[in-house]
């Protein structure tokens, strides 16, 4: 039951509106007795009421018939997509007024905090799927701001597979597990996927993204997000720009490895959501800056592509992105169900000096997400679950359908009307009410696509061709694999037509995997998305010259590298550590900012060669190299010697060699090292240089020991290490 006991969740002192409009909602059972619904005292909850001890239950237990149909009652369908997610509350604040832009009271006024609530998902696999599947992540915020609810959807990617919103139950259909057997799950390794794909030139250049590592991010809190859509900002005036709305991550993107992220699938399925949650608990707060770029309505017909083309970035170097404010996410939900399952996010709640353009997938999905919703909180009344509602009033004539809430009083539901006194009332544009931009539209009736839509690979390309050599490699890595999975050759052959209309030596690289043949001289393939009486000629795919050939911002080897902030970095030691071997660098990397943990051969401690004892936070047994940053062997002559018999810790280091993570060893527990296959990789020399190129770390003095590993750590992996892949692990 509701009572007004505050919050006491994980952050109940991160107060603010959104948090204060929650309380009333929020319950807490300490000290409390058991009842049922109506409030009865429950004297027994470990029996149902019999005809005698041995006897039947009885129709009459009213106790027991609440609390079991109250538990067959308990789920609800999952979302159609991001059906997996986690959930964050925090703030935004804005920077500077955007007045110039934008008439949006929150992108205004720099005093105020807006609450949000955040909740990132993977794509295609089911609630309770890996959080390291191969996908797109959904960046969804909700803003609860002084003029209502504003929600901004975005994706981790800039682009998306199709142009149009009437394709989306197609690509849906064909990602998620096909229907005959219900396989594979949360993966698009399969027929379906790349049957359709294949099909959908358009798609390419997400294809690409997909491909990337940005679809396997080492936490959300280091991926980028996207509103994707172009959208307008209004000021005052009513003058319209477009905009395109970017998240800008502090701690930079990084990601992890397809063998790592496979692995990590089995070790540790909540990888993710344990992240984001640990993050925010121990006060890491996550940070993202929001980017805008800005291009004025006269602007529109500058660029080689459409603007309204969802398959389309605007090149940072074409249009800089300017960071306008900070969100911080502060306090974890205090109940998943309550907060993360029931949030529901539609595209259409915007606030005025934010509104929509004529992009066709913007204007199909404004139908999708309140329409969704309906099904899945079971009414038209979800918006007054508490987490959907608004920080500011909600007056209107809406009345009554399933679970309402709100006792309406007085007699009039109805506007115009004389026996409510008139109200609520409408709100002039000067007092805060929603007006649409007046664009002008003169048109003919018309299903059809505009040729401006029709250049499908030259950013495909532009994405490409901007990855430094370990991204592209991993790109062709990624293609091999899944179509790889993809049984039908006659699949495997159309998409390397496609990809060598994308880059020539990519489409060899994958057909030489593959064992099929790359087209001499493909054709661009026609867009299969033509009405039934179109003539495929109309839609033939064309190529246009891109202005911007390499795009620095597209690589995530350009994000920053100047932190360890959070990195986890796992050192393993046994009974007879040295001390100061173990606390020297456990100390620096910690004051850096880094989480430590202490990887064993047993639990809960070990005892120093000073006999001092060290908490143990798992054994080989419960972690795996997967689970951490970078590693660490300190020096202590037993502790070695039982670190070197422990055959799974020389797995441990193989693996996170494999990975390519920096790797650290006090120069006295070098034989651990030499224990593992990469042993005769070790250099000779550890300076700057060669930490930098290698990322490995073996030396004496353990105060130098640790500088140099930060810098190793701050530079997250080294791919070049994959050249050879021989590492057993
Ligand atoms: Fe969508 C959920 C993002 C295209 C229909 N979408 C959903 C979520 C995100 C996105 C982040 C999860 C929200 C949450 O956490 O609750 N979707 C996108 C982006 C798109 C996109 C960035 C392209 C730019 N979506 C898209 C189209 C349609 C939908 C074209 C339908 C025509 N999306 C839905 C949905 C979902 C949804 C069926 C499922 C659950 C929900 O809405 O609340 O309505």
């Amino acid at each position: 039951m509701i009572d007004n006991k505050e919050s006491e969740g994980s952050n109940a002192n991160q107060e603010n509106e959104k948090t204060a409009n929650l309380a009333p909602h929020t319950t807490d059972s300490t000290g409390e007795f058991m009842t049922t619904n109506t409030g009865l005292r429950v004297n027994d909850d470990q029996n149902s009421l019999k005809a005698g001890d041995r006897g039947a239950t009885l129709l009459e237990d009213f106790i027991l018939r609440e609390k079991i149909t109250h538990f067959d009652h308990e789920r609800i369908p999952e979302r159609v997509v991001h059906a997996r997610g986690s959930g964050a509350h925090g703030v935004f604040k804005v920077y500077e007024p955007m007045s110039a832009v934008t008439k949006a009271g929150f992108l205004n006024d720099t005093s105020i905090e807006t609450p949000v609530f955040v909740r990132f998902s993977t794509v295609a696999g089911s609630k309770g799927s890996t959080d390291l599947a191969r996908d797109v992540r959904g960046f969804a915020v909700k803003f609860y701001t002084q003029e209502g609810n504003f929600d901004l959807v975005g994706n981790n990617m800039p682009v998306f597979f199709i142009q149009d919103a009437i394709k989306f139950p197609d690509l849906v259909h064909a990602v998620k597990p096909e229907p005959d057997n219900e396989m594979p799950q949360a993966a698009s390794a399969h027929d379906t996927f790349w049957d359709f794909i294949s099909l959908m030139p358009e798609s390419a250049h997400m294809i690409m993204w997909l491909m990337s590592d940005r679809a396997i991010p080492r936490s959300y809190r280091m991926m980028e997000g996207f509103g994707v859509h172009t959208f307008r900002f209004i000021n005052e005036e009513g003058v319209s720009h477009f905009v395109k709305f970017h998240w800008k991550p502090l701690l930079g993107v990084h990601s992890v490895a397809w063998d790592e992220a496979q692995k990590i699938s089995g070790k540790d399925p909540d990888f993710h959501r344990r992240d984001l949650w640990d993050a925010i608990e121990s006060g890491n707060f996550p940070e993202w800056e929001l980017g805008v770029q800005i291009v004025p309505e006269e602007d529109e017909f500058k660029f080689d592509f459409d603007l309204l083309d969802p398959t389309k970035i605007i090149p940072e170097e074409l249009v800089p992105v300017q960071r306008i404010g900070k969100m911080t996410l502060n306090r974890n939900p205090d109940n998943f169900f309550a907060e993360t399952e029931q949030v529901a996010y539609h595209l259409g709640h915007i606030v005025p000096g934010i509104d929509f353009t004529n992009d066709p997938l913007l204007q199909g999905r404004l139908f999708s997400y309140t329409d969704t919703q309906l099904l899945r909180l079971g009414g038209p009344n979800f918006q007054e679950i508490p987490i959907n509602r608004p920080i500011v009033r909600v007056d209107n004539n809406q009345r009554d359908g399933h679970m309402r809430q709100t006792i309406n009083r007085g007699k009039s539901s109805y506007n115009p009307n004389t026996l409510g006194g008139g109200f609520p009332a409408q709100a002039k544009a000067s007092e805060g009410g929603f007006t649409s931009y007046p664009e002008r539209i003169d048109a003919k009736k018309i299903r059809a696509r505009s040729k401006s839509f029709f250049d499908h690979f030259s950013q495909a390309k532009l994405f490409f061709d901007s990855q430094s050599d370990p991204e592209k490699n991993h790109i062709v890595d990624a293609l091999s694999f899944e179509l790889g999975k993809v049984k039908t050759v006659e699949i495997r052959q159309r998409m390397v037509g496609i990809l060598s209309l994308i880059d020539k030596g990519l489409a060899a690289e994958v057909a030489f995997a593959l064992r099929v043949h790359v087209p001499q001289d493909p054709e661009l393939p026609i867009n299969h998305s033509i009405p039934a009486d179109g003539d495929p000629a109309d839609y033939d795919s064309v190529m246009q010259e891109s202005v911007v050939t390499i795009s620095d911002a597209l690589s995530m080897v350009n994000t920053p590298k100047d932190s360890i902030q959070t990195r986890k970095i796992a050192f393993l030691a046994a009974d007879g550590v040295d001390e100061k071997s173990i606390t020297t660098v456990r100390d620096a990397l910690v004051s850096a900012g880094a989480v430590v943990e202490i990887i064993s051969t047993r639990h809960n401690y070990i005892m120093t060669e000073s006999d001092t004892k060290l908490p143990v936070d798992h054994t080989f047994l419960t972690a795996a190299s997967v689970l951490y940053d970078a590693v660490y062997v300190p020096g202590g002559t037993n502790s070695v010697a039982s670190i070197e018999a422990e055959a799974d810790a020389v797995h441990f280091l193989n693996e996170a060699f494999k990975h390519c993570k920096p790797i650290a060893s006090d120069l006295s527990a070098i034989q651990v090292l030499e224990a593992t296959y990469f042993s005769k990789k070790l250099p000779a020399d550890y300076d700057d240089a060669t930490i930098l190129k290698e990322g490995l770390v073996v030396l004496d003095d353990v105060d130098q020991l640790a500088d140099k590993f930060i810098l190793a750590i701050s530079q997250h992996r080294f791919w070049e290490r994959e050249k050879p892949r021989k590492i057993p692990a």
